[in-house]
């Protein structure tokens, strides 16, 4: 590569970079607001359920996704794991598997449905019009389970497995930022998010729920 190609090849990743930059942080008036949780006493600090609850009126009564949202039936797991989603939206079950499924949430969840055995090919879709935790399980594979988190909000994301999380496109404001792991205690803290800068937020979780 002559040193011209270089330069033009540099330009092009400084710019995508501003780019994605301009994107997180937002052109738009908006903040993001990334971090790092640590979940002690657990494998690995996956599947964590980060969220934002509005104060001074900031981020209530979001509209639900207009699009359904994906709970797989997937190698006997639901895949993904654990699924927010904002409430009001539709979530797909299909089964992905040659084996018959039974899903269904207990009693104690947010919200209670049995979907019955169905094979692979069928899609079956559930409402979920009221917020809180819907804990997944099957009839026929009792060591299937999953969780789907249903929110207030439509600020959320689900950490990596070294806990890593990033939430964009946030109006400016006071929030109260929650961290919820399905077996470990919850947390909370308060954040500001500002215009086009990050705020970065380290949270711990510990103890078992
Ligand atoms: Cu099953």
């Amino acid at each position: 590569m002559n040193s011209k190609t270089t330069q033009i090849v540099f330009g092009i990743l400084v710019f995508a970079g501003m780019n994605w930059a301009a994107t997180l942080a937002g052109v738009d008036g908006t903040g993001q607001i990334t971090g790092t949780v640590k979940v002690r006493g657990v494998r690995n600090s996956a599947n964590v359920i980060v969220y934002l609850e509005g104060r001074d009126g900031a981020a209530r009564a979001p509209a639900p996704d207009s699009h359904h949202q994906l709970m797989d039936q997937k190698d006997l797991t639901f895949e993904p794991h654990v699924l927010p989603v904002v409430k009001g939206s539709a979530i797909d079950f299909p089964n992905s598997d040659k084996v018959r499924h039974n899903v269904y949430s207990p009693a104690e969840s947010a919200h209670q449905f049995n979907l019955g055995t169905y094979p692979a090919g069928v899609v079956k879709t559930v409402e979920f019009a009221k917020s809180g935790v819907v804990p997944l399980l099957c009839n026929v594979h009792s060591d299937m389970t999953g969780f789907i988190l249903v929110l207030d909000t439509p600020y959320f994301a689900t950490t990596d497995k070294y806990g890593r999380f990033a939430i964009a496109g946030v109006p400016p404001g006071k929030y109260l930022l929650h961290a919820w792991h399905e077996k470990v205690k919850s947390a909370e803290q308060e954040v500001t998010v500002e215009a086009g800068k990050p705020t970065t937020v380290q949270i711990e979780l510990a103890g078992k729920k």
